[in-house]
């Protein structure tokens, strides 16, 4: 198979590019110094990060002069996400450290009064016609960032660029630029199904035959399958489902319900259309060495086959390994990246941090799991679980908390609640509501909320809208409704009533009632927006 060579640095999930490559057909030769460079004919630049961050582990390992000269001598470059935003003057996410200055322009931030930031989803890169690199005005490709680099008509191509743009609510930016031997994407094509692998393979193509391109020329409902994972009775990693948490069978003598195997249920959702993939580790298994960790391995075989972002959640938190060893939530995070994961997700270990923050009278030291993940892998890769339950009173007053007046009233007719936040799947509850959870990890830099509802779980009855909107009027970062789901018409329900930015199933696709296709086909049949499959 031929090669391409890619630039080895810490840059979030590596493996998933390398995979998607391998699926086009090449083989990946790593880079891991700058005389390395010299010698490549190709460069590629992943990236998933903090500009600066990006910059400075550059600029210390003495890439700089290579990266540019590789450039500038028109050998074959592409660079994705924070590959794409270093290629130009600054970024306002770091203004003390410049880019690499090749593209004219700066980035900075979009504006969160009106919409979720990140913008995270799936979304156009229109060309307006020109043939750039395989890219379709009818597909969508996967995103995931706070800043852009805002599109001004003309600017950039009058320099020579080729731009394929996107808007995300009322902002335009540039979602890819190629000019020459350069090509960059703000979006993951590793992430963005066939439209993203077809990217790949036509810049390869072109790198292939060492010649020039042809030419150089709203916001889509993300839906989700998850997958509780644990270990059973015998000791096998399996797929299980709870009813509000409870995940074992209520005859046969209570064995944790099986409903397959965690990897090929993936690919299988996967080739359903599934905008995303969330394995929850729901029970976390410390009795073999973290590196043996079975979640691990199936990562890494789950990354061979689904092109999709993928979620991990359970166990992430400062720790002591098998020999004694401490390993900080960071170190794990980086195993999970480093197997195939996009993002990670913390549970208990985000309501201890939110409880420490409200004693510190809301100071950040910047020493919890979601500052640490956040600060190294930006806050995209950063998804805080809230597992939180109701609790009926009969009015506002008498609780601190922040209430919601329900239309479905409790027990004793009550007809105000709060939602608690809970630990350990739901076992221990905290006197901490989820307004005060959710805003706390959102200002440690948390990018996403994955919103379950105890109440809700395994129910059928459809998300729980009243919650829903409490926590999406509290923060600015997206939020992924979860729990209750049972038919199609639940997904439209949450899309059209509430502000979510995306919304999960679990049950109702392993138990083979409905697949993904037939959310999103009845999505689109009720006009809702979202990306079709492509196989
Ligand atoms: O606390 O950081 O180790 O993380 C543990 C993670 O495991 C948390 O994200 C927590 O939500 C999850 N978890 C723990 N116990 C359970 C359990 O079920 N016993 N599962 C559990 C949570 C809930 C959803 C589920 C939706 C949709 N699962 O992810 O998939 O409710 O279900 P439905 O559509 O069938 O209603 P830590």
């Amino acid at each position: 198979m031929p090669r391409v060579y890619m630039l080895d640095y810490v840059a979030g999930n590596v493996r998933s590019l390398v995979n998607a490559i391998e699926k086009v057909g090449y083989t990946v030769e790593w880079i891991k110094s700058p005389e390395d460079i010299e010698k490549a004919d190709s460069l590629i630049l992943p990236g998933v990060g903090h500009f600066g961050h990006c910059m400075s582990q550059f600029s210390s390992a003495g890439y700089l002069p290579a990266i540019r000269k590789h450039i500038e001598s028109g050998k074959p470059f592409m660079a994705i996400c924070v590959g794409l935003q270093v290629l130009f003057e600054g970024s306002s996410e770091d203004s003390s450290v410049p880019g690499l200055g090749i593209i004219k322009g700066t980035l900075d931030q979009f504006d969160n009064t009106s919409k979720s930031v990140p913008h995270i989803g799936w979304n156009s890169a229109n060309t307006a016609g020109k043939r750039v690199y395989g890219l379709r005005p009818s597909s969508k490709y996967y995103y995931v960032h706070s800043y852009k680099v805002p599109y001004r008509a003309g600017e950039l191509e009058s320099q020579g660029w080729s731009v394929a743009t996107a808007r995300y609510g009322d902002e335009e930016f540039v979602g890819a630029v190629a000019r020459g031997n350069i090509l960059a994407t703000q979006f993951h094509p590793e992430k963005s199904g066939v439209a993203g692998l077809r990217v790949l393979k036509a810049f390869f193509r072109w790198y292939k035959r060492e010649r020039g391109p042809r030419s150089t020329g709203s916001k889509r409902r993300r839906v989700i399958a998850c997958l509780d994972v644990r270990t059973n009775d015998q000791g096998d990693l399996v797929v299980t489902k709870g009813d509000q948490y409870d995940v074992r069978e209520k005859a046969d003598g209570g064995d944790v319900r099986n409903l397959g195997k965690p990897v090929e249920m993936a690919r299988k959702y996967y080739e359903q259309g599934a905008d995303e993939i969330t394995f929850l580790n729901i029970t976390s298994f410390r009795d073999c060495p973290l590196a043996d960790l079975p979640m691990l391995e199936i990562l890494r075989r789950t990354s061979e086959t689904v092109f999709v972002p993928l979620t991990i959640g359970g166990g992430i938190r400062d720790t002591t390994d098998t020999d004694g060893t401490k390993v900080s939530a960071l170190e794990i995070a980086t195993m999970y990246f480093k197997s195939g994961a996009d993002k990670v997700s913390i549970g208990s270990d985000a309501v201890t941090a939110a409880e420490e923050y409200y004693r510190q009278g809301k100071q950040l030291f910047g020493n919890t799991a979601i500052e640490q993940i956040s600060g190294a892998y930006g806050n995209q890769a950063v998804v805080v679980s809230l597992d939180p339950k109701r609790v009926y009173i009969s009015k506002p007053t008498e609780t601190k908390h922040n209430t919601v007046q329900t239309k479905y009233p409790g027990p004793n007719g009550e007809q105000s609640c709060w939602y608690a936040c809970t630990v350990k799947g739901g076992r221990e509850t905290r006197d901490m509501d989820v307004v005060e959870l959710a805003t706390a990890v959102q200002a440690m830099g948390c990018g996403e909320i994955l919103l379950n509802c105890i109440d809700k779980d395994g129910t059928n009855s459809g998300f729980d809208l009243e919650l829903i909107d409490q926590v999406k009027n509290a923060v600015s970062i997206p939020v992924i409704a979860s729990s209750g789901a049972g038919n199609p018409g639940h997904f439209e329900e949450v899309f059209s009533k509430t502000r979510t930015d995306a919304a999960l199933g679990a049950g109702m696709f392993h138990r083979g009632e409905y697949t993904v296709k037939d959310v999103k086909d009845f999505l689109g049949e009720k006009g809702l927006m979202v990306r079709q499959f492509e196989s």
